[in-house]
């Protein structure tokens, strides 16, 4: 880099032609030295190095690096010579090879702690309080430029809701890679066992707008922002392993179809309306979908507590350019648990922030949010041999045929700091992949790969979103794209092309070595040289996974599966349509669309619906005891669970032993002490404690568990503690009771019965006696036992 400043006085040089012979130009002035460099920059390449490679497609597999030339300092291919002359807005010359743009957020951080009020450009504000008129009582000037600046800024806050997914919240942390993957890989966060890469992750629903509730009966999106140091990975993937259609081409119709019905606009966050049902019990492909839409999956208790599924077949790239095909899986540490519909409906009117906030507390409480990251891992042959084509984003591979591996964690560790900022300006692009990950022929994820960067054109309003600080990668950036609205990178130089010789041929491709190399997937030969719409045979076999997820349900989960698609075909005003989706259901199980069709009041069952593969080849898996939500019960830790403790004057819960509050808090459980009122209490032994919520305020579902302890029996006073405790118990959460608070139970109407695991009733008046059983009891899964339909309590 120059340093010296031009010598004053010297003349300055030309700018629109150079000398006809450089050896004769005079080299004194800074304007000069560098007219020298480029001279010598553009000479050293005398031809392009790389024209003769880029023909033939054995070239096409072992492109080479660009051929690049040092310059003699930086100023060679600098804008300007006047680039020392730096300001604090300015700043000074660009450090060689860097791109500033991209460094961590902290750039772009701002702290308003003990700062005084400024306009968007710096400017103090000394009253923010009164807009400029003419005399206290006259008319406001136009002259308000602060006023008007405020108000034109607030017209502009909103920006389009994402068209799916609008609803959603966010999250950073890191992935650490605990088994490298170097074998199959070298994508680069698989590189070394510890190796850490920062993410940021998305949950969302997907009809509801963006201020829909969190609890709605929907697929949730889990959207991972890698920020490797090869550049930005996005894993958008779902809760559900599956999807509802096979082709790109079916997805805006899909999507109208669920979303409100366009006259009315109703209903909000919700799939149990015609239109939905219209179009799913025509698309046969979706019925593996509904099983999982229509199961608890579909309401989970909280993000953390979810299953991650990339979808759809992905490939993996090792050093040496072989490959094989991956499907990824994320398995909460904490275990799969979900709602019940009825807790659901209640929740999105108390709470419709429910996972949100699970969210935010969590992390707020150091409670962590984390999963490992699995693969399935299989060769192009192996997936020929399958059942079930494996582009077809309809099927799952079962983890008995494919057994899942763990490579590593994801901890969401920092929430982050602006909402809008952040979490809403994210822009998850499929397209979004790095050396060593690679896309399968999926026709679903063909269409992703385009749609993901042209809605956020519109959404984030032009060509540059990708410089928003949240989606700016932290390795470096360098291309010749420029201008645009938005633009927030300044690049320097007269360069913008390549091939060059102005700026030393920089930036030059990668090549093979280093660069994104995409596998050269050869077609079957009698697919070969041939266009076509249509779709591949096995993609014709709808029923077969449908019926194996199920199968592979325990008996409460199935029972949940046919209440769900009785409830929401009974929404369905078009009876031609109940009928058409039974039909389908029987496809996939007769005791399903009896069980459906009984509560639907349809006393004969349809004939089943004609299907489009009559012999499909015999499935290789037929029960999978991985797919019902039973199977991951997590690590029996109670953090971050919610327990209500009932509390009354002459409550007496701390009465000998350890105190049961402490317990539960030692251990991570978040606890409320829930009253008629907020407030004060005192309590039997003399002393008092604040009753921070109240059974208006935090009803009872909004909790994991119940403690009712000796002397809470006054609040049956309070009809509404009554309810709480009836819904506890109806959503069958662990319920412990102890001295006078049992008798809360019986006023609930809850029958006393010994064999339900979830109910701890102690006999004395120790909050101690039986304190471990509750916990372990909260811990669990929930046991469904005392489950009735339709329900007793
Ligand atoms: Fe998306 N999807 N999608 N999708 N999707 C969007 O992109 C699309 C599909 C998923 O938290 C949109 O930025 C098409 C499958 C998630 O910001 C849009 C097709 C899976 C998110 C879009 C699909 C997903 C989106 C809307 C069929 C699971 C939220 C806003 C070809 C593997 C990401 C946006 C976030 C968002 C298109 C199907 C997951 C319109 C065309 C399958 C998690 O681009």
């Amino acid at each position: 880099m120059a340093k010296k400043a031009p010598p004053t006085g010297s003349a300055p040089a030309r700018t629109d032609s150079g000398p006809a012979d450089p050896a004769h130009e005079t080299f004194e002035h800074t304007a000069g030295l560098k007219k020298s460099q480029l001279q010598q920059l553009a000479a050293a390449r005398r031809h392009n190095e790389l024209k003769a490679g880029e023909h033939g497609f054995d070239n096409g597999l072992q492109t080479a690096p660009g051929a690049h030339v040092e310059a003699a300092s930086g100023l060679a291919a600098a804008s300007t010579v006047s680039e020392l002359n730096g300001t604090d807005k300015s700043g000074s010359a660009a450090v060689e090879g860097i791109n500033a743009a991209i460094e961590s957020l902290d750039r772009v951080r701002a702290d308003a702690t003990g700062r005084p009020l400024t306009t968007n450009l710096g400017v103090l504000i000394a009253d923010n309080q009164n807009s400029l008129k003419f005399g206290t009582r006259g008319p406001a000037l136009l002259e308000d430029f602060v006023l008007r600046e405020k108000i034109t800024h607030f017209d502009h806050e909103r920006i389009p809701e994402r068209i799916v997914h609008a609803r959603g919240s966010g999250a950073h942390g890191y992935f650490e890679c605990t088994a490298p993957l170097t074998r199959f890989t070298r994508a680069a966060p698989f590189q070394q066992a510890g190796k850490v890469t920062p993410v940021f992750v998305r949950f969302s629903t997907v009809a509801g707008e963006r201020g829909s509730k969190d609890t709605a009966r929907d697929v949730r999106g889990f959207a991972v922002k890698f920020y490797t140091d090869q550049g930005n990975w996005d894993l958008v993937g779902n809760n559900m392993p599956v999807f509802f259609i096979q082709d790109a081409m079916k997805f805006p119709d899909l999507v109208h179809a669920v979303k409100p019905e366009p006259h009315h606009a109703m209903p909000q966050a919700a799939s149990a309306h015609d239109t939905f049902w219209d179009f799913v019990s025509l698309m046969p492909e979706s019925t593996h979908m509904l099983m999982w839409v229509m199961s608890d999956r579909a309401i989970p208790r909280s993000f953390r507590t979810m299953q991650g599924f990339g979808v759809h077949t992905f490939r993996l790239v090792n050093d040496a350019g072989d490959s094989v095909f991956c499907k990824f899986h994320w398995q909460p540490a904490a275990g799969t648990h979900s709602l019940v519909w009825d807790e659901a409906v209640k929740i999105s009117g108390a709470d419709p922030d429910f996972h949100r906030r699970d969210l935010w507390e969590a992390i707020e409480a150091g409670a962590y949010p984390q999963w490992e990251l699995q693969v399935q891992i299989f060769t192009e042959e192996e997936a020929d041999r399958f059942s079930f084509d494996i582009l077809d984003a309809t099927k799952i591979v079962p983890e008995e045929l494919v057994p899942l591996q763990t490579v590593g964690r994801l901890v969401l560790n920092r929430n982050p700091d602006n909402f809008f900022a952040e979490t809403e300006q994210v822009a998850f692009c499929t397209a979004n992949v790095i050396p060593g990950i690679d896309f399968s022929n999926d026709p679903l994820l063909a269409g992703r790969i385009h749609s993901y960067h042209d809605t956020q054109l519109s959404r984030l309003g032009g060509p540059n979103f990708h410089e928003i600080p949240i989606n700016a990668p932290i390795a470096q950036v360098h291309n010749n794209q420029r201008d645009g609205i938005h633009r927030q990178a300044i690049h320097r130089g007269a360069v913008a092309y390549e091939p060059n010789s102005l700026a030393g041929g920089c930036p030059f491709q990668a090549g093979a070595a280093h660069g994104f190399m995409t596998v050269p997937a050869r077609l079957r030969a009698r697919d070969e040289h041939a266009k076509v719409r249509a779709k591949p045979e096995l993609f014709a076999d709808h029923y077969t996974q449908a019926r194996l997820f199920y199968e592979s349900q325990s008996q409460p989960e199935q029972a949940h599966i046919a209440a769900a698609f009785a409830f929401e075909l009974s929404k369905v005003t078009v009876p031609a349509v109940r009928e058409r989706m039974v039909a389908s259901l029987r496809n996939a199980s007769d005791a399903l669309a009896r069980a459906v069709a009984d509560k639907l009041g349809i006393a004969q069952l349809p004939a089943p619906m004609q299907r489009a593969m009559e012999q499909p080849r015999k499935p290789e898996v037929t029960r999978s005891s991985a797919l019902s939500l039973m199977h991951r019960p997590g690590d029996g830790s109670i953090a971050a669970r919610k327990v209500a403790l009932f509390v009354a004057p002459q409550v007496a819960w701390n009465r000998g032993g350890s105190s049961l509050r402490e317990r539960l808090v030692t251990q991570g459980a978040v606890v409320r002490c829930v009253a008629s009122k907020i407030g004060p209490v005192r309590l039997a032994d003399g002393e008092t404690l604040d009753a921070d919520a109240t059974f208006a305020n935090e009803p009872g579902f909004l909790f994991d568990a119940l403690v009712l302890p000796d002397g809470c029996d006054s609040a049956a006073d309070d009809a509404r503690a009554l309810e709480s405790v009836r819904d506890i118990y109806r959503h069958c959460k662990p319920i412990y009771a102890f001295g006078s608070g049992v008798e809360l139970l019986a006023r609930a109407g809850i029958p006393a019965d010994a064999t339900d695991a979830g109910l701890i009733v102690a006999k004395g008046t120790q909050a101690s006696s039986q304190i471990d059983r509750f916990i372990e009891a909260l811990g669990r899964p929930r046991d469904f036992s005392r489950e009735t339909d339709p329900p007793r309590v």
